[in-house]
């Protein structure tokens, strides 16, 4: 059996996410608003199915998928560039390729006891999110 991601996680950190935005060139005043957010993961797994909703009080981002089937990826909201992305298990680590205009561009999701772990990469900045099951 796979991990199961489902469930409501809740912010707890936050590690270079400054940087992970600045090599996405969100711009000045949004990266001062986005910092300070802490957004809420709702994640739904079913079989290889996953929907992974990010909710904050400033902007919203959902992304549906299923593992191993490329899909076009708008970011919006985010930086809007497209890219296609393709999410495959690494092991328990669900990882994704967001192929496009930045180089190096993806995320990983990982679970240790009831934490929820978020890896942010894009060029070579990577950013760290832990959040906790609620
Ligand atoms: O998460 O790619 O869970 O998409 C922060 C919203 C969401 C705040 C960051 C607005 C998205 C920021 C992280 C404005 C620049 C992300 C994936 C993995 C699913």
């Amino acid at each position: 059996m796979p991990v199961d991601f489902s469930g409501t996680w809740n912010f707890v950190s936050s590690d270079n996410f400054e940087g992970y935005m600045l090599a996405l060139g969100i711009d000045f005043a949004t990266r001062k608003i986005a910092k300070l957010l802490k957004p809420k993961k709702v994640i739904e797994q079913d079989g290889d199915s996953f929907s992974i909703h990010t909710t904050s009080t400033f902007r919203n981002y959902s992304v549906q998928f299923k593992i191993g089937e490329e899909f076009e990826e708008d970011n919006k909201g985010l930086d809007n560039r497209k890219c296609k992305s393709v999410v495959t298990w690494d092991g328990d680590k669900l990882v994704c390729v967001q192929t496009g205009e930045k180089k190096n561009r993806g995320w990983s999701h990982w679970i240790e006891g009831d934490e929820l772990y978020l890896e942010l990469r894009c060029e070579d900045q990577v950013s760290q999110q832990v959040f906790k099951r609620a």
